[in-house]
């Protein structure tokens, strides 16, 4: 197995393996290797859906969509399969999967099946080298707060659909709105992540809703450096699997009506814990001025709730 990174910050190639026939050793291997890249980029992979889910089982358990459409024989693959008839996507935008859980997922498996000619790249932008690039002033300020989270598209996208708007309901009682540290501590590296999206994140708690927006607009900006992004092109057989917790994607919507065929497998992950502890810091980021890495200043860590109704 060789591992090459793709650029100074984050991201790397994994050359020599099929992910449906690694042994223990290697798979562990690999998964020390994603943590550390926060990206991973296979070519050439040869598994079915069987082995692709089996492969997400390696990393925990694999959640079912609530929104996405599902494979009709495997329930924990969506596939996203887009073309000239289909509707338009909704991931041109800027999120890290999911954060509308309580426990947003660890790790998702996205695999190309029909690739277009032109475009229909994956853009990644590295929150760990974004909350670097902070001044440490802002890194304080931001200590401790919590944002919430909700639906974004996919709320609307049910409410404006009369077959399927009764869903909604249901996916609210069973999805209650998180709140999660707007700063996230990797459980694995202590390195420290921005964990707001401008998909899924309404506000941040305790602040007016116009400073909120200001404060989130700025920290959505961050993701926008290109010193902190990655960009994928796919071809048929890529597969590409990127840590939730430390890294946002954006899928252009710049293909249509090329066809484009995705399929994905996404791992459960843990309850997000916010940069209010002291903490020791491991592992710097690549090529990028790491502030981060030292002890942090902390926050007060008080509990925080809603104090207003949001429209999810
Ligand atoms: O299609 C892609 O490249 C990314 C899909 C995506 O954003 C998602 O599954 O959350």
């Amino acid at each position: 197995m060789e591992i090459r990174p793709l650029g100074p910050v984050f991201g790397a190639e994994v050359t020599g393996i099929q992910l449906a026939h690694l042994d223990d050793a290697q798979f562990e291997k690999l998964r020390a290797a994603w943590v550390a890249h926060e990206v991973l980029v296979v070519r050439d992979q040869t598994l079915d859906v069987a082995e692709h889910i089996a492969f997400g089982q390696r990393f925990g358990d694999l959640t079912v969509s609530p929104f996405s459409p599902n494979a009709d024989d495997a329930a924990e693959l969506i596939v996203l399969d887009n073309h000239a008839d289909s509707p338009r996507p909704l991931t041109d935008i800027w999120h890290s999967d999911e954060t509308f859980r309580e426990q947003p997922p660890l790790v998702t498996i996205l695999r190309s099946r029909i690739s277009p000619e032109f475009g229909g790249d994956t853009m990644f932008a590295s929150m760990t080298a974004a909350y670097a690039t902070l001044s440490e002033r802002m890194q304080q300020y931001l200590a401790g707060t919590t944002a919430l989270h909700g639906f974004g598209r996919f709320g609307a996208m049910l409410r404006q659909d009369p077959e399927r708007r009764h869903l909604l309901h249901r996916v609210e009682n069973e999805l209650p709105m998180p709140h999660h540290p707007v700063v996230r501590v990797h459980p694995e590296t202590g390195r420290k992540a921005l964990f707001v999206n401008p998909h899924f994140t309404l506000k941040i708690d305790d602040f007016d809703e116009d400073e909120s927006d200001a404060i989130l607009s700025f920290l959505y900006r961050r993701a926008l450096v290109p010193e902190v992004q990655l960009r994928v092109t796919w071809q048929p057989d890529t597969v590409v699997f990127w840590d939730n917790r430390s890294v946002q994607h954006y899928a252009p919507n710049d293909y249509l009506p090329q066809r484009r065929r995705m399929e994905r497998v996404t791992v459960r992950g843990d309850t997000p814990v916010g940069d209010t502890a002291e903490r020791t810091y491991s592992t710097p980021v690549r090529g990028i001025d790491a502030r981060n890495i030292g002890t942090s200043t902390g926050g007060d860590g008080s509990e925080v709730s809603p104090t207003r109704h949001f429209d999810r």
